[in-house]
């Protein structure tokens, strides 16, 4: 009989949101589902936030006290949906307690952080999971699947960028991702780290990276209340402005360690780019595009088509092709965001009952830390700076 799962969510806002969605809708469309997560209790910084949560989400309780409840007897799965300086505290204590995690990214504030998190779960021997969740992208699982086929030949170059604009206003209060105490990094670790986690998935480990992570807003406007306010939603242009210590922008070349080279680029400074992941593969036969803003297609050009047809051509993901099984009937009816949250929560609970790690895990959010760590030592040195080994710290 399939098992039901009681998680315990760490935070109600934004990706509370995503996560609850896909507690609900997983096994509406992966049926029979692997497990059925049931939306036990709710976590958030205040009692009324926690009220709130837990009725707008669905949780049949809410609390204020992660720290009583990810202990309990009656919660299987703790899901760390909080800003980065609290993860490795209640990763570590779930772990502790014997439960499941799936921690939001980045997976810390940096790889030393990290580290100890990693070493818990592994000693606990639970199932962990981070959530990058645009390698769950049905078209980016299938750049894969052709990469692993050889469609492409060897990768020459990969181009990923990750571009936004909620940032860009000057004005745009001074969110817990403008701080390095709390975020570790600026875009580098919010969204820089999506880029690193497809270049890992599609080409490998990344070996050396430069980079020119510059600050173009030095303060922004003290936001009122501790909850994250993205962009200018909270425009206060009367407030009280305080430093930003985080980068605003990565720009960085790569090399793999299986040779392909490659660049980066993350910034949520980009007037006009809203949530712009870019990929674009090159292979020694064929090539791959793929622009999230696009998720349902992904462009192809193989070496051997015909010479009368060269140039990309769209392949609109569906049925055939990865995770079509559980999604919509017919191609391009639409892959949104809380699809590739839904898919991600499949894959995690399918973990959980097969007992064995997915992808990616606390160890590819470890080694995604070891990359942003390095691109920020290359920012401040100027210098080409190599990933740091896994088990070096
Ligand atoms: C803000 O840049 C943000 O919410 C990121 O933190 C998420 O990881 C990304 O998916 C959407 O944008």
């Amino acid at each position: 009989m399939t098992k039901t799962l009681n998680v315990a969510m760490i935070g109600g806002g934004f990706m509370g949101k995503a996560h609850a969605m896909a507690y609900a809708a997983m096994p509406m469309f992966f049926w029979p589902a692997p497990a059925i997560p049931h939306r036990k209790v709710v976590v958030d910084v205040t009692d009324d936030l926690a009220h709130d949560a837990r009725a707008r989400f669905g949780f049949d309780e809410a609390s204020s006290d992660w720290r009583a409840v990810i202990v309990r007897d009656d919660i299987h799965v703790v899901d760390i949906c909080a800003p980065n300086n609290v993860h490795a505290e209640i990763a570590i204590m779930a772990a502790k307690a014997g439960k499941h995690i799936i921690c939001e990214k980045p997976l810390a504030r940096g790889a030393e952080e990290a580290k100890p998190m990693l070493d818990a779960v592994q000693k606990a021997g639970v199932i962990h999971m981070v959530a990058f969740n645009y390698r769950r992208t049905p078209a980016v699982a299938l750049a894969r699947k052709y990469i692993e086929e050889g469609r492409i030949g060897n990768v020459l170059n990969f181009r990923g960028t990750y571009l936004q604009d909620w940032s860009a206003d000057p004005d745009g209060p001074l969110s817990w991702r403008f701080q390095k105490k709390i975020a570790g990094s600026g875009a580098i670790g919010d969204i820089g780290t999506h880029v690193v986690d497809l270049a890992h998935y599609l080409v490998g480990p990344i070996a050396e990276v430069s980079a020119l992570t510059p600050t173009y807003v030095k303060t922004r406007p003290v936001q009122a209340g501790g909850v994250d306010k993205l962009g200018a939603s909270e425009k206060r242009t009367d407030s009280e402005r305080a430093p930003v210590d985080v980068d605003d922008e990565v720009v960085s070349m790569l090399r793999f360690e299986n040779g392909a080279i490659g660049s980066l680029e993350a910034t949520r400074n980009a007037w006009g780019r809203n949530n712009f992941i870019s990929l674009e593969i090159h292979g020694t036969e064929g090539s791959i595009l793929f622009n999230y803003e696009r998720r349902d297609e992904l462009q192809v050009m193989f070496r051997n088509d015909p010479g009368d047809a060269r140039g990309f051509r769209t392949v609109y993901t569906g049925p055939t092709h990865p995770y079509g099984e559980g999604l919509w009937p017919i191609p391009a009816l639409g892959i949104g965001y809380s699809e590739t949250k839904i898919i991600e929560c499949y894959d995690f609970f399918k973990a959980i009952a097969n007992g064995k790690q997915p992808s990616p895990n606390f160890a590819d959010g470890y080694a995604c830390e070891l990359v942003a760590d390095a691109l920020i030592e290359a920012g401040e040195t100027g210098q080409w700076t190599k990933v740091k080994p896994q088990m070096a710290r």
